[in-house]
């Protein structure tokens, strides 16, 4: 089965940042491989191969100690490969998993005992078919009752017409790759401040500073999109979160280096107090406490 997209960085440089110890990858991915872990049916892509022993050793070559691992939407709502990887790295990683409405409460404790932690809502039109809203409030009242939280994804123009229901949400709502602004707009546009006005008025609403590779219009080192991360570590220091995205599904245009993707931390996050909660502090609360 041959990928629709570019394969990973296969020898991404040694970061000349060293992130402190405990520090998480927040935002991260397995695939596959396919014979073990098939593709779902009713995806919109096909991946390259991303197994977990190739994302735990990129875990220790970059200087992490731990991973935050998310179900992508060409593995559907069948979560095997991300239980897998789990089960595998123990008290070193935790799960965002993608369930259907149906899921029996024998499944989510046994994600649980995994590492399970969150759900993740596709709001991205090109990844998912659109799932009612009344679904996703169903699943989001089980698995409060579990202490979990919900992970969403969209994109910046789809926020307006999402806050009435992102904000009934009952559990932290963590928002993928800083709701995806349009970085050749600048900070001060309409549809990033509105996302910036979400995170003031919600507290219980974080963000993951991650995805440079996606937002990027001038490409590497990413420098358009620093603005964009440095402002939301520095408004909203205890809830925000750093992922590399590995393997950095859909990526067309080129694949990222993923130390180059570290060595951008010490640019979005100032100080060792900013460094510390970003990528130790806020992802061991959330998802360790
Ligand atoms: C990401 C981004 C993408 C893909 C997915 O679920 C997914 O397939 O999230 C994307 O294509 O923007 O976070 O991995």
């Amino acid at each position: 089965m041959d990928p629709d997209y570019l394969p990973f960085h296969p020898n991404p440089r040694k970061p000349a940042y060293t992130p402190p110890a405990g520090a998480v990858d927040a935002h991260c991915h397995v695939f596959g491989p396919v014979e073990t872990f098939p593709y779902a049916p009713e995806r919109k892509y096909t991946p390259c191969d991303a197994p977990k022993e190739k994302l735990f050793a990129l875990r220790d070559y970059l200087g992490f100690e731990r991973n935050v691992i998310v179900q992508a939407s060409c593995h559907g709502k069948d979560n095997a490969a991300l239980v897998d990887a789990l089960k595998t790295a123990g008290d070193r990683a935790r799960g965002v998993a993608v369930v259907r409405p149906d899921i029996e409460d024998s499944e989510l404790a046994e994600m649980h005992d995994a590492g399970v932690r969150a759900v993740r809502f596709n709001f991205v039109k090109r990844l998912v078919d659109a799932t009612p809203k009344e679904v996703f409030l169903g699943i989001a009242d089980r698995i409060a009752k579990l202490g979990w939280h919900i992970v969403v994804y969209f994109e910046a123009p789809d926020l307006e017409e999402l806050i009435p229901f992102l904000t009934q949400l009952p559990t932290t709502v963590v928002v993928d790759h800083m709701g995806r602004p349009d970085v050749t707009k600048g900070t001060d546009h309409p549809d990033f401040q509105r996302f910036v006005t979400l995170l003031r008025e919600h507290d219980n609403f974080w963000t993951k500073v991650s995805c440079p590779e996606r937002l990027t219009a001038a490409g590497p080192d990413y420098d358009d999109v620093v603005p964009f991360a440095r402002t939301l570590v520095d408004t909203f220091t205890d809830r925000v979160l750093w992922g590399t995205d590995w393997p950095h599904p859909n990526m067309k245009s080129h694949m990222p280096d993923d130390g180059l993707l570290v060595d951008m931390i010490p640019k979005i996050a100032t100080d060792n107090q900013k460094r510390q909660a970003l990528i130790v502090g806020n992802p061991e609360r959330l998802y360790w406490g």
